[in-house]
C-alpha cells in the first residue's frame, strides 16, 4: 500500500465514523421514495423526479452564467482549504493519480429535464476530504468555480460516494461546456449543486449559501421532493 493509499484509508474510516449515520438520514437515501445514482438505486421508481422530462443524452443542455473558462488541464488546479487539518492543492497529472472511479448516473436540472444514465468518470469527493481531513467543526462546503459561480454543501450530502469530481463523460475528456476539464456532479441533488470548472473545496464551519442559493434556490434541493425555491 503506498503512503498515499494509506492516508486515504485512514481519512476514510474517520469520515465513515463521524458522517455514515447523517448521510443514512438525508431524503435520498432515508425517504421511501428516494432517488439517487442512475438504475442502480432509482429503486423501481419512476425514472424522473415530479414534474421532469426527459432529454436523450445528445440533447444534454448546457447552462451557466454564460462564460465559459478555457482552462487546460495543464493550468488546472484543485485547491482545498477551509475547515480541514490538512489543506491540500492538486495539479492535474497529481488529480488523475488519485482513486479513479466509473458510474452511471442521473441529471436534473431544476428547470425541468432529466438525462439519465450519464457515464461519468472521475474522483470522489469523499477521497478528497479524506487528504484533507475535515476538521471536527466542519459541516459545509462551498463549491468554487473558475467563472465565479459558486454552489454549497452539507457534507452529510457530499460525503455520498457518487458525489464525483468528474473529468471524462462516455470515455471522453468532459467537454468545456459542461464544465471540463474538471466538474462536480451531485446525482441526489439538482444538478446546480454540481459546480462546473471546479477549482476550490472550501470546507466551512456554518451553511453559507452558494450563487443560486443567494438567489431563491432552495438550500436543500432534493428533486424528488420538488424542493426548488426557498
Ligand atoms: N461553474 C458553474 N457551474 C454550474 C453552473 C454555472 O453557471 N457555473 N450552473 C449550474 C446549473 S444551474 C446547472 S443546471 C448545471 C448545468 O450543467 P450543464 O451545463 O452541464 O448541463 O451546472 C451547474 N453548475
Ligand atoms: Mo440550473
Amino acid at each position: 500500500m503506498t503512503d498515499l493509499e494509506r492516508q486515504i484509508e485512514e481519512g476514510l474510516a474517520e469520515l465513515h465514523a463521524r458522517w455514515d449515520g447523517r448521510i443514512a438520514a438525508t431524503p435520498a437515501r432515508a425517504d421511501e421514495r428516494p432517488q439517487g445514482e442512475g438504475a442502480r438505486n432509482r429503486h423501481g421508481m419512476p425514472v424522473e423526479p415530479p414534474g421532469q422530462n426527459v432529454f436523450e443524452q445528445a440533447e444534454w443542455p448546457v447552462l451557466d452564467l454564460g462564460q465559459t473558462p478555457k482552462i487546460a488541464p495543464a493550468r488546472w488546479k484543485l485547491t482545498i482549504d477551509g475547515a480541514v487539518a490538512r489543506p491540500r492543492a492538486f495539479t492535474w497529472d497529481q488529480f488523475q493519480a488519485l482513486p479513479q472511479v466509473d458510474d452511471r448516473q442521473d441529471f436534473h436540472c431544476v428547470t425541468g429535464w432529466s438525462i439519465l444514465d450519464l457515464s461519468f468518470r472521475g474522483v470522489r469527493f469523499e477521497t478528497l476530504a479524506a487528504l484533507a481531513r475535515p476538521a471536527p467543526e466542519a459541516t459545509h462546503v462551498m463549491c468554487h468555480a473558475a467563472d465565479g459561480y459558486s454552489t454549497n454543501l452539507p457534507l452529510e450530502e457530499a460525503l455520498k460516494p457518487d458525489v464525483l469530481l468528474v473529468h471524462a463523460n462516455h470515455g471522453q475528456p468532459l467537454a468545456v461546456e459542461h464544465g471540463g476539464p474538471v466538474r462536480m456532479v451531485v446525482p441526489e441533488l439538482w444538478a446546480w449543486k454540481g459546480a462546473k470548472w471546479i477549482t476550490r473545496l472550501e470546507f466551512l464551519a456554518h451553511d453559507r449559501r452558494g450563487y443560486w442559493e443567494i438567489r431563491g434556490y432552495s438550500n436543500t434541493a432534493h428533486p424528488w421532493r420538488d424542493d426548488r425555491k426557498w
